[in-house]
């Protein structure tokens, strides 16, 4: 049985402090059609999508911080977008501040299908960063201060046909967070990020931000005969510059797709699930060739204090 379609990321430009939910919704909506014209059955949007990357700034006012939250999803500003995906009929991927009814912060992600119902969701569990102000930073990058660490473990959902992942942004660096997905049968992983050019603690590495992008999604790929869609949300957004090079890979570790731009863009390929095999019946057949008893020290938990 074929399993092809095309995906689309939706690379996304700035979006600065006063931009309103609407007009990022309004660019995401164009982006969407934009897709569809193109072919794509399933659109990736980047981290954070509706919003500037807030965590950039301290902030103690907890109204001022709850305000770059979402308390439903959809709601009323979102809800053109799940409209939009109804009635093209193409599923969506997109990252938010999730807050709970019960007061809880997540960096979120869901998937939603092509009827317009959310069939999955994911919450960052490898947040980056720091929790208290460092003025030395040109910017800060506080995410272990707004956003608790994901509680949904690293879940696959039947859907497209196949079965899908989630990852975001920093988690794409670890290995852990592609064996986890690859172990659970994901065939696509999508994500979405916001990483800035400049890397304040280890600024020497600059100039290899795409590359760790690019060798990170790659080799997660490959390890794990998994397709990806990563996309960015790119350009100069409030004095920090976001990388772009949203990219789309396949599970030998090639890359089919490429954004060109730092602005709003879409990229395509189409995806045949079934390729997945390739490397999973061979190099990396888990079951007949991993040894997990000699892993132990993966899985030992986290020192404390
Ligand atoms: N949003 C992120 O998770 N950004 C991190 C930066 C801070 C390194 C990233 O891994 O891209």
């Amino acid at each position: 049985m074929s399993r092809k379609f095309v995906v689309a990321g939706a690379q996304m430009g700035p979006i600065q402090r006063g931009d309103s939910r609407a007009s990022a919704v309004a660019r995401m909506c164009a982006l969407m059609r934009d897709a569809h014209a193109r072919g794509a059955e399933l659109v990736v949007f980047p981290e954070l999508a509706l919003t500037t990357f807030f965590p950039r700034w301290f902030m103690t006012d907890r109204a001022e911080i709850d305000g770059w939250f979402e308390t439903a999803m959809p709601n009323a500003e979102v809800q053109p977008l799940f409209d939009l995906a109804r009635d093209l009929g193409i599923g969506f991927h997109l990252g938010y501040g999730e807050l709970t009814a019960e007061g809880r912060y997540f960096n979120t992600a869901i998937l939603v299908d092509r009827t317009g119902a959310i069939v999955g969701k994911y919450r960052k569990i490898h947040l980056p960063g720091h929790r208290e102000d460092e003025p030395w930073r040109p910017f800060q990058h506080l995410e272990k201060r707004y956003f608790e660490k994901g509680d949904l473990g690293f879940p696959v959902f039947d859907a497209f046909g196949g079965k899908l992942g989630m990852c975001i942004c920093n988690d794409r660096r670890w290995p852990e967070t592609w064996r986890m997905l690859g172990l659970g049968g994901a065939e696509l992983v999508v994500l979405g990020y916001n990483t800035p050019l400049h890397y304040p603690p280890a600024p020497e590495h600059d100039h290899l931000q795409y590359f760790h992008n690019e060798l990170s999604i790659q080799a997660g790929c490959y390890q794990n005969g998994v397709w990806a869609v990563a996309v960015a949300k790119a350009g100069m957004e409030e004095g920090s510059e976001l990388i772009g090079g949203s990219v789309i890979v396949a599970p030998t570790g090639e890359i089919l797709a490429r954004a060109a731009t730092s602005g709003d863009e879409i990229i395509t390929a189409e995806v045949d699930l079934n390729r997945c095999s390739e490397t999973r019946a061979n190099v990396f057949n888990f079951a007949l060739h991993r040894e997990p008893q000699d892993y132990a020290a993966i899985t030992a938990p986290k020192p404390t204090g």
